[in-house]
């Protein structure tokens, strides 16, 4: 059994205690799901979905026999105590069988998660060590960010992100859907913000618009694996290319041209016209019922063409039609000088703003430090793809550092939790992505997940460089920085 099983798991489990004996998977071996749990087989059939190609064994999946058998893996609720909540779970192997218990369906789903990793990464003999594992995680907001907005990515791409975030136990995607440079999801009302707006790019990107369709097959693979979507239209800065598809928006009546460039903050819808607020309104309206996840991010970043008076007034009226929605508000940390209502999230990403305000006014945090986990920064200065503006984040910055301690004012209790956003101004193909998010995601979803206490980069870094070849196995293009001592096994 080589170390690298116990010792490579990523995020790193709130408790693991190794034991002798191990489980091995033979043709014999079934997946048996306790009677009556359709978490429990949702999560078992995605399992044997992964293992039957990775291993070639039948893995039939099956109600649960009564006796445990050696051999097979077992999805039950018995047993799981109420401290796993709804995403924690507990692994053991017993009598040579394995036994996955959690209270829900991203509980069961995590658990697979972790025996996939106790497995070997690409050949046998399948066999899962000893081991008795107790995890649940530290916040409930564990995510990333993809800007389709400035270069469009695909339905297959995304979904390829969507898998890799799935693996590290993250929960949230947060699609950047408009900015000045594209309009990315078809809104019936206002078909041309796709037609058109659609049709541009940062030089270099590329063009493109999601369908309904389309979005609702990513929301619905998302949520397959435990991922809730988290749409943003990026609002009432960032809307050049709104701006461009309705000669109506504009304040003299006048679209100006598709924008191609990298520049921000000289786009403002009019807050002062009356159809800037049916525009909203009917985007988001369409957005929410697509939508089935609770939150919807309204942007508000880098208005700077927006008077603060504007920028009040139309921060308001958007609170009031997205809580008319049902919806929850995010909205990135400009939001706080509009006024916040209890509830609403603030997505921190600027060196110099006001978190205690936000906490005051009963918003909750997303911790997104622009100097940590904006992964679109090179990770030094010979990268070629990427941004330096924030800083250049090598892999050990991304991961030293703790949502809760990076304001004085701010505890526990005011962080939801942290999500890496990747702008996409240079990064315009899967391999780019894979690049620039990983190795450094996996840093993000072990902040997000694992407990804050005995988390150290001396320690991270050996398990990083042992789940190499996994990241390897899996075909994704990670930067093999010169912090780890990679095991090119
Ligand atoms: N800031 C802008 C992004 C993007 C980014 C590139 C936010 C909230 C710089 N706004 O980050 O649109 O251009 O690093």
């Amino acid at each position: 059994m080589n170390k690298a099983q116990y010792e490579s798991l990523i995020p790193k489990p709130v408790l693991l205690e190794k034991r002798g004996g191990v489980c091995s998977l033979t043709p014999e071996s079934r997946i048996c799901v306790q009677a009556g749990s359709t978490w429990a087989l949702q999560a078992a059939e995605y399992l044997a979905g992964r293992l039957r190609p990775l291993t070639g064994l039948p893995l039939p999946v099956e109600e649960a026999a009564q006796a445990f058998e050696p051999g097979c893996i077992y999805f039950t609720a018995q047993g799981a105590g109420t401290e796993l909540g709804e995403e924690g779970y507990q692994l053991s192997t017993e009598e040579g069988c394995l036994i996955i218990r959690a209270r829900g369906f991203a509980g069961f789903f995590y658990g697979c998660q972790t025996l996939r990793q106790l497995l070997p990464p690409a050949e046998g003999p399948w066999e899962i060590p000893g081991v008795f594992i107790e995890d649940y995680p530290r916040f409930p907001w564990r995510g990333s960010m993809l800007d389709v907005a400035r270069s469009f990515f695909t339905v297959d791409e995304v979904k390829r992100l969507l898998d890799l975030l799935a693996a590290y136990k993250l929960n949230r995607l947060h699609l950047h859907l408009s900015d000045d440079q594209g309009w990315r999801i078809m809104i019936d009302s206002w078909p041309n913000l796709a037609l058109h707006g659609g049709s541009g790019a940062v030089e270099g990107g590329r063009a493109g618009f999601f369908t309904k369709a389309e979005y609702q097959e990513l929301a619905a693979y998302a949520q397959s694996r435990a991922i809730t979507l988290v749409p943003e239209i990026d609002l009432p800065g960032h809307t050049n290319a709104a701006l461009a598809s309705y000669p109506e928006l504009n304040r003299d009546g006048v679209a100006p041209g598709l924008y191609r460039g990298m520049k921000v903050g000289f786009s403002t819808l009019a807050a002062e016209k009356e159809i800037t607020y049916k525009f909203v309104s009917d985007v988001l309206g369409e957005l929410a019922a697509l939508t089935p996840g609770p939150y919807l991010h309204v942007g508000g970043d880098e208005a700077h063409s927006t008077k603060d008076e504007e920028y009040r007034l139309f921060m308001g009226r958007v609170q009031d039609i997205v809580a008319e929605l049902g919806k929850t508000l995010v909205g990135w940390d400009e939001i706080i000088q509009a006024g916040l209502r209890p509830g609403d999230l603030v997505q921190i990403w600027r060196k110099d703003t006001r978190p205690r305000e936000a906490v005051r006014q009963g918003a909750k945090l997303i911790m997104s430090p622009c100097t940590r986990v904006y992964l679109d920064m090179k990770y030094g200065p010979e990268t070629e793809l990427g941004q330096d503006w924030a800083a250049l984040i090598e892999v050990e910055d991304a991961y030293s550092w703790d949502p809760v301690s990076v304001y004085p004012d701010v505890g526990e209790e005011d962080v939801l939790g942290v999500e890496a956003p990747l702008w996409t101004e240079t990064i315009h193909n899967l391999g780019d992505m894979e690049y620039m998010l990983f190795p450094r995601l996996l840093g993000v979803a072990e902040i997000g997940w694992s407990p804050r206490q005995g988390r150290s980069w001396e320690e991270y870094r050996l398990r990083l460089a042992a789940h190499g070849p996994r990241l390897r196995a899996a075909g994704v293009n990670f930067y093999r920085s010169g912090q780890v001592p990679w095991e090119e096994r």
